[in-house]
């Protein structure tokens, strides 16, 4: 079966961060692909894959990258499905990782990136953002969703 949501990142120093996205669409039954591309290193292999994934049926890309994070925009410019960005700190990060959510924040108009919170937070919350998006057209997804919330609140009225 072919995935419906593809997770890139630029480097496979992101990986620790970007696993929490994977783990949270698994957690919910998305089938999800990973690849290690690169904007700035790999910029034809990144246009060839996206294009190959596309017409494979992935539908949503979810792109994790730090510093001059260029990784969403870059994917964003090649296809017109949904494309989700998770700025990570790279180890030449300034501000805790400001630059990359800047940079993937302020893309011009036209050419969108949802953008998350940067880090662990925004790794597991795109992969949430994946499944809702998935979940307009999949009422077992969206009630799995539905489950995921009335867990976080229970534990939160648990104390
Ligand atoms: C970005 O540069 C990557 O997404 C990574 O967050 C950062 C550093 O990459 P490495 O130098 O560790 O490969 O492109």
């Amino acid at each position: 079966m072919t995935p419906s949501v593809s997770v890139l990142m630029g480097s496979t120093s992101d990986e620790n961060v970007m696993k929490l996205a994977i783990e949270t669409l698994r957690g919910l039954a998305v089938e999800c692909e990973m690849r290690v591309l690169s904007a700035h290193r790999t910029p034809e292999a990144l246009r060839d894959y996206v294009i190959e994934a596309g017409q494979r049926g992935v539908k949503i890309f979810i792109c994790g990258a730090g510093g001059a994070a260029h990784l969403a925009g870059a994917v964003s410019a090649i296809t017109t499905s949904p494309v989700i960005g998770v700025p990570l700190v790279s180890p030449n990060s300034i501000a805790g990782g400001l630059d990359a959510l800047l940079s993937i924040v302020q893309m011009p108009r036209g050419i969108p990136v949802a953008t998350v919170a940067v880090g662990e937070a925004g790794a597991a919350n795109a992969g949430i953002l994946a499944a809702e998006i998935l979940a307009i057209g999949d009422d077992e997804l969206a009630g799995r969703l539905r489950k995921l919330r009335e867990g976080m609140a229970a534990k939160v009225l648990a104390g």
